[in-house]
């Protein structure tokens, strides 16, 4: 299987426009049709270009002993779009002091495939994913995944000090690249590390 993702920009762009100049009969009513298709066309590949800034991935509520974690799945092109908040392979760490809550929300923003957002024990990557590191820290039905726009939220303690996973859950997609760290440490300021 291929779990790479192509956006279809580059081919059905060209094809909406020559089946506009070849058909001189029904102009505007055509034109009308293509523009409204080039117009879905740009809104199912207009990917974010840059990854989210820190700030906007992880905000902390220090009175209340909690995090605010937002990822957003496939959020720019990075890795094939196989990222969190446009981050792969480890190359996001949130950092959250031990007892605190997370409270993560998790939004697809690929077009083309299924994604979830899960905090997984540090084992070996496989296609099926590792264990969840703590009670309640994935969305509902990971394996699946949510659909193109779909948000879902989840929350829970991080009561153990160690370096974890956040990490896809959709079959292959932790191997493929799909995984960024969550460290869990006394004593330290919540922050995000790019
Ligand atoms: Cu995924």
């Amino acid at each position: 299987m291929n779990y790479r993702e192509v956006c279809k920009c580059n081919f059905m762009l060209p094809v909406a426009m020559v089946g506009y100049v070849s058909s001189p009969k029904g102009r505007a009513a055509r034109r009308a049709a293509v523009l409204a298709g080039v117009a879905l066309v740009l809104t199912a590949c207009s990917r974010a270009a840059r990854p989210l800034p820190a700030a906007r991935v992880l905000v902390a509520e220090p009175a209340r002993r909690s995090v605010e974690l937002r990822l957003l799945a496939g959020e720019t092109g990075a890795d094939a779009g196989f990222n969190f908040d446009g981050y792969s392979q480890g190359r996001l760490t949130v950092v959250v002091p031990l007892g605190w809550r997370v409270d993560v929300t998790c939004t697809n923003r690929s077009t083309e495939l299924t994604h979830s957002c899960a905090v997984v024990e540090d084992l070996p990557l496989s296609p099926y994913g590792a264990p969840l590191a703590f009670p309640g820290a994935s969305v509902p039905d990971a394996r699946h995944g949510l659909g193109f726009g779909q948000t879902a939220r989840f929350s829970f303690l991080a009561n153990r000090p160690g370096r974890y996973r956040i990490a896809c859950l959709v079959i292959g997609h932790e191997i493929d690249g799909m995984w960024d760290w969550l460290v869990v440490e006394p004593h330290v300021r919540p922050r995000v590390e790019t």
